[in-house]
């Protein structure tokens, strides 16, 4: 019995197809373009699970669309600037740009291992100056179309280290390395104008119908539209006023208090001659300065003594308070609130003990009863305690008291996003230097383009905190680029999101060095026409790449409205937990089975199992692809991540599963290469005459074509390996030697070895070369169903005589009647179950059953 030498032939294919470079992508006008790209890795180390499955999937579209004769570009790279590099250079005391390009060597001779159709010669890495001076280029494009700005704004702050934290850096409100509490503190940095585009990022959602709903809804929600009213409060003793913005004015009778965020100029201003409210502004400072932090913790105010005034009623004063759940960098930093029509407003007057008055009744509930508990009331209703509102709609009362406040100047109706401008500046050492200069006469001067790149400089150190740009000897001196006069560079680098913003156009044209990359190439294969990777990228990643082609588009660079025209989010690879007797995480290589077929720790102590989660570190419960790919191969490892579960669902990574996938490689390999009978040559026409059982084998056969096809077409790639599996088991009941069975087994053969090709693709070429090919199949068009063979002509009757079922046939579809009697009649089972008696009469359900009185 032959053995198929797994490692050895995956070695010869991906070798030969390096060769031959069957996977270099060149722009083609005469044939249709296909762009499929996985979301770039970050060269953390290792490749793991997560990245396994991405490039299989990947990997599979770009094997399939190569073979239906798309020119496919798949290339692939390195998001290789950020945070875990400079953590190791403090750790373990080596250099980012060496730890970081060491990773990349391992990890893409890793990916390589896996034989995935890679145009490896477009390959590049963020962090190199020829990639990322591109984008400090776009920058300085983007300052000149106002859509780069510099405002001040709140940053973590570890006083201890006396450095900038990244929301990472900071656990639990504490330094990562030093334990102290974070504190926010302001510093000058650069933003990006992505608001410019708020309501072109929303529509250009409803032209994206290949993304995932649940990612539009996501990119909608973040960017949050919201239409409503500012309007201004006149604030009692002062003659500034204080404006706020709702959505909800309808509910203005119903106020009984104003806040102000702590960062509020208003509450500044207080706080310097008020020691305690100072104080309470530091508490709010120290919440972090995530949204959900602010949305999560307790509400909290602190009564200024202030009172402002109802627009709509001199008399009426309500308090301000400094709240610490209202934001600053929302509408204007200031609310009215509401509380029994709004959550937290409600739980705030709860707290302070303000007046509830409910202003907007369900239309089901009696309005003299009507009270607001503990939840707020949120839905629709009628007007009531609202003098001029009452019994309008909530819809109309929010016109009426609009058009009410602009025709007196109190406000105006507007719409606000929530998605804020995106700040880029970070106070970090391992990321894209930003192109400018501070002059102590000329301010900001941005780095003239004949100075460009500004290269970021690798002899830095790590031995103290903080920015080692910032502590590097000569850096960042340098001259004014307008009086020549000395000036200092900017220390900060951009947020590592702006790498990937652009990295897929970069792709279309990697190795032009003027330019980020050569209009033609960008034109021809821009946009990405299948993206592939994790939900966790929904918002930022996509959303910032959107911002960004919008970006490009405007400063000439390139003309495309979406860059990624469909969207797959792969599900997530888990494994069983353990424990060891002592509650600490067990891996599953420190497990085995005793005699008893138990679980247990390697020393033989027992072992906990828990619940089957995300592979992680932390929990241990991860198996190294390296492993696996060493052990059973690359196609198996890919066979097993595709055959178990949809690809949007989480899948389940077992030993039983890789097993069972291994066998079937095995099996595939057997069935081939020790075909029943010599198998006619390749290309041998088909023989005039052909079985039953032959002609049904064919069926399959192109029915199998068709549906794979159709399943890959469509992600679903499990059920496209179901079907290879039950065809192969079709076959192997074949045993050659009827008429024109050896010919349909060669036919069954080839089409199984050729629709494998896009997931076990080394095995394939094996075969495809064992059937007698002499050029690879990579280089095969994908095989065409007959559509006669694949439709379902064929559909099985039941035969009953008197009421008692007595045969199945197999007929053709829409069978005369006559013709369906006949062959029932002349069937030996029917015959017997009429022991000789005449047939009185015979019914047929067209299809279905054919019914013999006697
Ligand atoms: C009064 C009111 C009454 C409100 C009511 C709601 C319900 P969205 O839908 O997200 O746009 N708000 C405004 N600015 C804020 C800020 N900077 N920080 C925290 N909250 C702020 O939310 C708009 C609503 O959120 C606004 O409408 C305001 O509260 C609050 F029954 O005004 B509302």
């Amino acid at each position: 019995m032959s053995r198929y030498n797994v490692k050895e032939t995956e070695a010869r294919w991906q070798a030969e197809w390096e060769r031959r470079s069957c996977f270099t992508a060149a722009e083609d006008a005469g044939r249709p373009k296909y762009y499929v790209l996985e979301m770039f890795p970050y060269p953390s180390g290792r490749i793991h699970m997560g990245h396994v499955r991405n490039y299989t999937i990947g990997d599979v579209i770009a094997r399939f669309k190569r073979a239906k004769g798309f020119n496919v570009l798949h290339p692939m790279g390195w998001d290789a600037f950020g945070l875990p590099a400079e953590n190791a250079a403090l750790e373990k005391k080596t250099h980012p740009a060496k730890w970081t390009r060491e990773n990349i060597a391992t990890m893409r001779g890793q990916l390589k291992t896996m034989g995935l159709s890679i145009d490896w010669s477009r390959e590049v890495a963020t962090c190199d100056v020829e990639y990322y001076r591109h984008e400090q280029k776009m920058f300085l494009d983007f300052m000149k179309a106002g859509l780069a700005y510099r405002k001040e704004s709140w940053v973590n702050w570890d006083p201890v280290d006396n450095t900038v934290l990244a929301n990472e850096q900071v656990i639990d409100g504490r330094g990562w390395r030093t334990g102290a509490l974070v504190e926010k503190r302001k510093l000058s940095q650069w933003f990006l104008k992505i608001t410019a585009y708020a309501d072109e990022l929303l529509k250009g959602l409803e032209s994206l119908d290949r993304w995932p709903e649940r990612v539009r809804l996501m990119q909608e929600n973040w960017i949050g539209k919201s239409t409503g009213v500012r309007f201004r409060f006149d604030v009692q003793g002062r003659d500034d006023k204080l404006e706020v913005f709702t959505t909800r004015p309808d509910t203005l009778f119903g106020a009984s208090f104003a806040a102000i965020s702590a960062n509020h100029p208003l509450a500044s201003e207080l706080a310097a001659n008020n020691p305690a409210l100072a104080e309470f502004i530091a508490e709010c400072n120290r919440l972090g300065t995530s949204e959900e932090a602010i949305e999560t913790a307790e509400k909290k105010g602190f009564d200024t003594g202030l009172r402002v005034v109802h627009p709509f009623d001199p008399a009426w004063t309500l308090p301000v308070y400094v709240a610490n759940f209202v934001l600053m960098e929302y509408g204007t930093g200031a609310i009215f609130g509401c509380p029994a029509h709004d959550q937290r407003d409600l739980d705030f007057a709860r707290k302070y003990d303000l007046p509830v008055t409910p202003v907007v009744i369900p239309a089901d509930a009696d309005p003299a009863a009507f009270a607001v508990g503990t939840e707020a009331y949120t839905g629709p209703g009628v007007l009531k305690n609202s003098r001029f509102l009452d019994g309008l709609d909530v819809e109309s009362a929010k016109q009426e008291i609009g058009k009410r406040m602009e025709s007196a100047g109190q406000g105006e109706r507007t719409t606000q996003y929530r998605l804020r401008d995106w700040g880029v500046s970070r106070q970090r050492y391992w990321g894209c230097p930003i192109p400018v200069i501070h002059c102590p006469e000329h301010g900001i001067v941005p780095v003239p383009d004949d100075q460009l790149p500004v290269v970021l400089p690798e002899d830095v150190t790590f031995d103290k905190p903080g920015n080692p740009l910032d502590h590097h000897p000569t850096w960042k001196h340098t001259a004014c680029p307008t009086c020549g006069k000395p000036a200092l560079r900017e220390t900060d680098t951009f947020d590592t999101f702006i790498e990937s913003s652009w990295y897929f156009a970069r792709f279309c044209s990697p190795h032009t060095a003027d330019a980020a990359f050569e209009r033609k190439a960008v034109d021809y294969w821009l946009p990405v026409d299948q993206y592939i990777g994790g939900i966790e990228h929904a918002v930022l990643h996509l959303l910032y790449s959107r911002f960004w082609t919008r970006a490009l588009t405007q400063c000439g660079y390139l003309d495309v409205a979406e860059p990624f025209a469909g969207l797959f989010t792969q599900g997530m690879v888990n494994h069983e937990t353990y424990k060891d007797a002592n509650g600490a995480w067990l891996s599953p290589a420190d497990i085995v089975r005793n005699d008893k077929g138990e679980l247990v720790a390697a020393d033989g102590g027992p072992v906990a199992v828990g619940r089957v989660e995300k592979m992680s570190k932390s929990k241990k419960n991860v198996v190294d692809p390296a492993n696996i790919i060493d052990t059973y191969g690359a196609d198996a490892a890919r066979l097993f991540m595709l055959s178990d579960s949809p690809p949007e669902r989480d899948l389940e990574w077992t030993e039983a599963g890789i097993d069972g996938a291994w066998r079937y490689i095995n099996r595939l390999w057997r069935m081939i290469t020790e075909a029943p009978v010599a198998l006619p040559a390749a290309g041998s026409p088909a023989p005039a005459e052909l079985s039953d059982k032959a002609q049904g084998a064919r069926r399959l056969i192109h029915k199998t074509v068709a549906g794979v096809g159709e399943d890959l077409d469509k992600f679903r790639f499990n059920k496209a390996v179901a079907r290879v599996r039950e065809l192969s088991n079709a076959l192997a009941e074949l045993d050659g030697k009827s008429a024109g069975e050896a010919w349909v087994l060669r036919e069954g053969f080839e089409a199984l070895v050729r629709m494998v090709a896009p997931m076990m693709p080394h095995l394939a070429e094996e075969l495809w070369a064992h059937l007698g090919h002499a050029t690879p199949l990579v280089e095969q068009p994908w095989p065409e169903a007959d559509a006669a063979l694949a439709t379902d002509d064929v559909v099985t009757m039941a035969v009953q005589v008197n009421g008692k079922l007595r045969a199945t046939l197999e007929l053709p579809r829409d069978v005369a009647k006559d013709e369906a009697e006949r062959r029932a009649l002349a069937d030996a089972n029917v015959q017997k179950a009429l022991e000789g008696k005449p047939v009185r009469k015979v019914i047929v359900v067209p299809n279905r059953v054919i019914n013999v009185v006697v």
